[in-house]
């Protein structure tokens, strides 16, 4: 598991070269960002309950297959951990999002998370869809204006964006 700076450093270190001043200058880019990063860990990790009921709402609403009888979610128990596993996702994305690295979420959660569904039968791309709808909430929640600094906030939700993404194209 690594962050922004580990990252970069240990670039630097397989090289066995100093930091450059290009590698500074984007590292100073993440500090003088950092309170804009903290609000969208924060403003996300503060709905995460409603983030993920939504999510799985509407997915079960657009494919009513998975909570009827034979479907993956189909019992109270399976649609739980339907519910639990979209509550994952999101808080590893809130690590890396936090961390600025793709890195925890793609190994604590994302490794051998297709295979673990393959052997489930839990359907990936239903999966995958749930987790765009947990992005499209948080970028709406991140993004929100109102009640914050105004500043340009493009860069770090794309960042964002490339969490989920990633968490998506994993399973689906
Ligand atoms: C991954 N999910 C499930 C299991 C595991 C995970 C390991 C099996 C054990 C269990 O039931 O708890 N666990 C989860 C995860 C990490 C982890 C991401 C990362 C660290 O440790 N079924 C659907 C929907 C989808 C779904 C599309 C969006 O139809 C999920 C939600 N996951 C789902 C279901 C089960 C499951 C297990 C329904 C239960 C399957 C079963 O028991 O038959």
């Amino acid at each position: 598991v690594q962050d922004a700076f580990t990252k970069v450093i240990s670039q630097a270190d397989a090289r066995g070269d100093y930091l450059n001043p290009g590698q500074l200058d984007a590292l100073l880019g993440l500090v003088r960002d950092g309170n804009k990063r903290i609000d969208v860990v924060n403003r996300i990790s503060g709905s995460a309950s409603a983030i993920v009921a939504n999510a799985a709402r509407s997915l079960f609403e657009e494919q009513p297959q998975l909570i009827a009888p034979g479907g993956n979610a189909y019992t109270n128990r399976r649609a739980a951990a339907c519910l639990r596993d979209l509550e994952i996702i999101l808080r590893y994305v809130t690590y890396s999002i936090f961390t600025g690295d793709v890195s925890i979420l793609e190994d604590r959660a994302l490794n051998g998370l297709r295979e673990t569904y393959l052997a489930l039968g839990v359907p990936g791309a239903s999966v995958a869809a749930g987790i765009q709808k947990l992005k499209e909430a948080s970028l709406a929640i991140a993004g929100d204006p109102n009640g914050v600094t105004q500043g340009d906030c493009s860069s770090l939700l794309a960042e964002v964006a490339t969490y989920f993404d990633r968490a998506a194209a994993a399973v689906g």
